[in-house]
């Protein structure tokens, strides 16, 4: 079958697009590129999910295939809710999921939602193209490579793993639909790898990519990389380039310095335009010579910093591979830079004690010049950290919502007080912790490509609202975890109600700032720059 063949039917892709799908995208590439119409289906939140159901059900005609996103697994109830509303609404045609939460408890999945017909293993592009295949034509699906379904008397086979992909020979992410915008610029994902060369004990991506053959780690091509930018960039607009690789570093400086001038030699030869991009690396990588050759060739304007945590038993019982002087290394290293940093800390964990909660928080505030949050480590399934949890008797919940007391009673009494405190400030859907982040990658991106309309006390401002806000967080945390120290638990309604009145009376301020500069913002982006002529008097000059 080649893409000049055209399928009847559709295949309806269901998932988040907080932005754009990667997972789906692929997907639906593979699909089109076998003569296949696809539909991306949103389902961003419990909210959309009749919405999503109403696309499939009231189409012209069923999708021969409909393909749900299992890759999230706090979201995994949203997409198994929509599979038993579609079998209700009479949709009678295959279901399917993927994804990493859905290829590790694929088994367990099929067991307990008959209304899922298979699960896709690990990477599925070619695996979703021989199901549809198979479905279309009123085949048998029992035997397809990298698929789990319901066999004999309905127990569940798991077909062995294709190899993993050929980065090299995949179509291009479908690209439908308007970029995100960023300071007036294209926005878009994409990615340089699959896989990450750490083993860390509470991510699933190590134990993803043993899963899927062995190969852990995957490098495209830089040229391929770069041809994908200049497209992007001329085809749709996009500036600013957000790579999505786990770690865009490789595990030593040398390597990272030569991949990164290989990707920008093949996109000097693709003429870009100017442009930005976005990296996420370990502390561990993170070296002066490297940071610098990012900036200067690749135009890196964030570099979001795995720290993880700052506890040095933390460090073991996550199994980071990586030291406190690494991590204050690296967030030195950035700032001598002057590249704009943001970190996530996991301050609770199994094992945490007061003293290693007390080394984050010292850890946040000396580094309260770049925007972080900070929250529990979840047990994600596929895991050695929920393995490890299960083995010693303290994993509760189900396998959709895995969960666990942390060490001491003391803890779970500060986390719990933790809980109800921050659930506004760190988890809400607008949170003020992670919207200061975009707030200072707005400001960031302005200056990069606008410095004109950008004046420095923009940044200066952007930066005290977000040091006011964790210096804060830091300060009430301490007072908890003195209170729980010295005060019964009978106290802790009262501190409770004390403490959050206050979170919310700091928050309350720092958001009014928050909007002045997204105002003033918004108006700098929206104003023709100084140097911007109409585009008639550009026209009558060049004739
Ligand atoms: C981009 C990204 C995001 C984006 C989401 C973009 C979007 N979808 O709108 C943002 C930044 C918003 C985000 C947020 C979060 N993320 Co995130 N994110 C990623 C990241 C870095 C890349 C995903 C990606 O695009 N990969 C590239 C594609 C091509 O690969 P892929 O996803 O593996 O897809 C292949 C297969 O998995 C499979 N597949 C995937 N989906 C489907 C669906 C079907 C139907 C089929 C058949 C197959 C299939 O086929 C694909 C092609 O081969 C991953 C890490 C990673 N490496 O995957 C984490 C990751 C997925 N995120 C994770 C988490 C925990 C979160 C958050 C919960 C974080 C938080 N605390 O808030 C939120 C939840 C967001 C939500 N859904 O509501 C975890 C998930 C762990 C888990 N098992 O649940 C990951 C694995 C990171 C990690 N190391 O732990 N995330
Ligand atoms: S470095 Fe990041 S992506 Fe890699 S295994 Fe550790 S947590 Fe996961």
């Amino acid at each position: 079958m080649n893409s000049a063949v055209t399928r009847h039917g559709w295949i309806a892709l269901v998932g988040p697009e907080i932005e754009e799908n990667l997972s789906l995208r692929y997907l639906a590439a593979a699909l089109t590129a076998q003569g296949w119409r696809v539909r991306i289906i949103v389902l961003n939140c419990e909210d959309d999910l009749l919405c999503a159901g109403e696309q499939i059900v009231s189409a012209d005609e069923p999708p021969v295939l409909v393909g749900l996103s299992l890759a999230f697994q706090w979201r995994a109830h949203d997409f198994l809710a929509l599979a038993a509303w579609l079998r209700e609404a009479g949709y009678r045609g295959h279901i399917t999921g993927g994804g990493h939460f859905g290829s590790f408890e694929h088994a367990r999945l099929l067991e307990d939602f008959p209304e899922l017909d298979s699960i896709c293993l690990h990477e599925a592009e070619d695996t979703v193209v021989d199901l549809a295949a198979r479905v279309a034509r009123g085949e048998s699906c029992i035997d397809v490579a990298g698929l789990a379904v319901r066999g004999e008397g309905g127990k569940v086979v798991a077909n062995p793993p294709r190899p993993p992909v050929d980065l090299a020979r995949l179509p291009l992410p479908d690209r439908r639909g308007e970029p995100a915008c960023c300071a007036g610029h294209g926005a878009a994902p994409l990615v340089g790898s699959r896989g990450c060369y750490a083993h860390c004990n509470f991510c699933c991506i190590a134990a993803w990519h043993d899963l899927g053959g062995g190969r852990r780690f995957r490098l495209r091509a830089p040229e391929d990389v770069a041809a994908e930018m200049g497209q992007m960039q001329r085809e749709r607009g996009v500036d600013i380039f957000i790579f999505h690789d786990d770690n865009f570093f490789l595990p030593t400086p040398r390597q990272s310095m030569k991949r990164i001038h290989a990707l920008a030699d093949a996109l000097q030869r693709e003429h870009m335009r100017p442009f930005a991009t976005v990296v996420k690396a370990r502390s561990a990588d993170v070296d002066a010579e490297t940071v610098r050759l990012l900036q200067e060739r690749l135009h890196c304007i964030r570099v979001y910093v795995g720290v993880e945590t700052d506890a040095v038993q933390g460090l073991e019982t996550l199994g980071r591979a990586s030291t406190s002087e690494q991590n204050h290394a690296a967030m030195a290293t950035l700032r001598e830079a002057g590249l704009f940093a943001c970190f996530n800390l996991l301050v609770f964990d199994p094992d945490t004690q007061v003293d290693g909660l007390l080394e984050n928080l010292d850890f946040m505030e000396q580094h309260a010049d770049f925007p972080s949050n900070f929250c529990r480590t979840e047990l994600y399934a596929g895991t050695p950290l929920l393995q490890r949890m299960a083995a010693e008797g303290r994993l509760q919940g189900d396998y959709l919502r895995p969960d666990y007391r942390l060490a001491t009673p003391e803890m779970e009494r500060i986390f719990q007080l933790f809980m109800h405190a921050f659930d506004e400030r760190n988890f809400a859907p607008v949170s003020l912790a992670n919207d200061l982040m975009s707030l200072r990658f707005d400001v960031v991106a302005l200056r990069h490509f606008h410095p004109e309309r950008c004046p420095p006390a923009w940044e200066q401002e952007a930066r005290a609202i977000s040091a006011a806000l964790i210096q804060d967080s830091v300060d009430v945390m301490r007072r908890l975890v003195h209170h729980v120290r010295t005060q019964p638990a009978e106290q802790d309604r009262a501190v409770l109600r004390e403490q959050s009145a206050h979170l919310r009376n700091v928050e309350a301020r720092l958001w009014t700032r928050t909007r002045a500069l997204q105002e003033q913002l918004a108006r700098a982006i929206a104003a023709p720059s100084p140097n911007h002529r109409a585009p008639e008097a550009a026209a009558m000059e060049s004739q």
